[in-house]
């Protein structure tokens, strides 16, 4: 018997722990969305914060976390290439894995920069608290970072002619990209319509159409993006 991959992450939300929740699925990797489960099944956000607190191994700072052979390993771009590896959505050679490595983290580095538009002053204090910062970081973050990020994985998927990151084989990194893409049209829907994304949106398209990944995306397990994650849509930040 196969033990569950136990994933812990914010009930509610896409927010980070989409990455991993998508590469799951498309491993068909048996796992539990732990903090979805009734409190009194041990779900809720109180599993999140017991394991957090557990002792015995290396805590992590945040969530996402997965808990897996009696160990915790948090950070999205290293519980992602930890699955890869194991369910094969990552080529076994380190130059290739660099590089899909590489794509993760500068996906992670867009996700931050996501988050300070709505977020710039601290994650600490609410959006309502930090509005006019937010409007500077989010006008600058559409005019200057979004088009320099978005034709820079234009150029990468160049290189191999897609439809994905390294051709036509899938490895996770694409999962992460079309979650990215799909995160910044809900948000951004006027600035992203100024911004060419030829072949990110052929991406995401191909990971759209792929059996397990358009099961979950029509399943109750797939959440709709809100307010309260990662990519947030407020019209008076979505500025031109
Ligand atoms: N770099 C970390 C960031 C983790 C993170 O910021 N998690 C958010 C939710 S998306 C959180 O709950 N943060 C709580 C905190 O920072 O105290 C990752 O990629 O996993």
């Amino acid at each position: 018997v196969v033990e569950p991959y136990e994933l812990y992450y914010w009930p509610s939300i896409l927010g980070r722990g989409e990455f991993v929740r998508l590469v799951l699925e498309e491993a068909g990797a048996p796992y539990v969305d732990v903090a979805r489960l009734p409190v009194a099944q041990g779900g809720g956000e109180e599993a999140i914060i017991a394991q957090m607190e557990a002792t015995g191994t290396l805590p992590p700072f945040a969530p996402p976390f997965l808990r897996t052979d009696g160990v915790l390993i948090a950070q999205v771009a290293n519980i992602c290439l930890y699955l890869a590896r194991r369910h094969g959505l990552v080529p076994a050679d380190a130059r290739v894995e660099a590089h899909a490595n590489q794509l993760q983290l500068t996906i992670a580095d867009v996700v931050a920069e996501v988050h300070q538009t709505h977020h710039p002053i601290s994650a600490e204090l609410y959006y309502e608290e930090q509005r006019r910062e937010a409007l500077c970081t989010a006008r600058a973050f559409l005019r200057h970072r979004l088009p320099r990020f978005v034709g820079w994985f234009e150029r990468v998927l160049a290189v191999h002619a897609g439809p994905y990151f390294f051709g036509r084989t899938l490895c996770y990194a694409d999962l992460s990209a079309f979650q990215l893409l799909e995160g910044l049209r809900y948000a951004f829907p006027n600035a992203m319509a100024r911004v060419p994304a030829p072949r990110l949106d052929a991406l995401a398209e191909h990971v759209r159409a792929r059996p397990r990944i358009a099961a979950y995306l029509a399943s109750e397990r797939r959440l709709p993006f809100n307010e309260e994650g990662i990519f947030r849509r407020y019209p008076e930040l979505d500025v031109s």
